[in-house]
């Protein structure tokens, strides 16, 4: 996929308030401060066009973005973030599930986990109740270069027998050096449209 156009669309809370499922849509979703606003920017290049924080809790809504006027993107408000206020927190699983359950466009999810974490229970729930309804899920390991090449390489096999996936199956992300950038909008590609951009065919 090659990205030549991207913009805000809105936030939303509610359904009634996401935008009409006129275009084929991946969300991205992953614990609060995995770098879920950053890996948008770095795949739209674009610097500024989510808001990133090195607080934790930065994204706080469902947030559309118009994606080459025939796709969206949605940035999903992070998990896991104990500051935030309990009301906040109380609303995060509804909001996400009435999200994902609701978005008849959804052609995917991609699950960021950091290279330098454990998966939690909520990256399984949620890998187990997108498996459930046949929604497909790209796996990506971010913040790689704060990771040697080797340990990289080392983490990708614990990651991929915890995640009980093929480690050709997880992609080892950075927005700092951009790896990892044109093996996300490749896989993007297969979500959106089933096929692959490098099909041997
Ligand atoms: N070194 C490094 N830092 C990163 C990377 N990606 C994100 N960060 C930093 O991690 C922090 C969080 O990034 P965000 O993109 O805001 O994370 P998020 O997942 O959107 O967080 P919430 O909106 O709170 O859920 C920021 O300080 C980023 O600069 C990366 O690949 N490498
Ligand atoms: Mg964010």
């Amino acid at each position: 996929m090659i990205i030549k156009h991207s913009e805000f669309v809105k936030s939303a809370v509610n359904p009634s308030h996401f935008p009409e499922p006129e275009f084929p849509e991946v969300a991205f979703a992953g614990r609060s401060n995995v770098g879920k606003s950053s890996l948008i920017n770095t795949i739209v290049n674009r610097k500024n066009l989510v808001k990133t924080s090195s607080k934790p809790g930065c994204t706080q809504l469902v947030n559309f973005f118009k994606i080459n006027n025939n796709t969206f993107f949605v940035d999903l408000p992070g998990y896991g973030y104990a500051k935030v206020s309990k009301t906040v927190r109380s609303q995060w699983g509804p909001m996400v599930e009435r999200y994902l359950s609701q978005r008849t466009n959804l052609m995917g999810v991609v699950i960021l986990i950091d290279i330098r974490r454990e998966p939690q229970k909520e990256e399984f729930q949620l890998m187990e109740w997108l498996t459930n309804r046949g929604i497909p899920c790209l796996r990506v390991l971010t913040k790689a270069d704060k990771l040697s090449r080797q340990r990289q390489i080392n983490r990708l096999s614990v990651m991929a027998k915890l995640l009980m996936c093929k480690k050709e199956e997880i992609i080892l992300f950075s927005a700092t050096s951009k790896q990892g950038k044109d093996d996300i909008l490749q896989e993007l590609n297969v979500l959106f449209n089933g096929v692959s951009s490098e099909s041997h065919i």
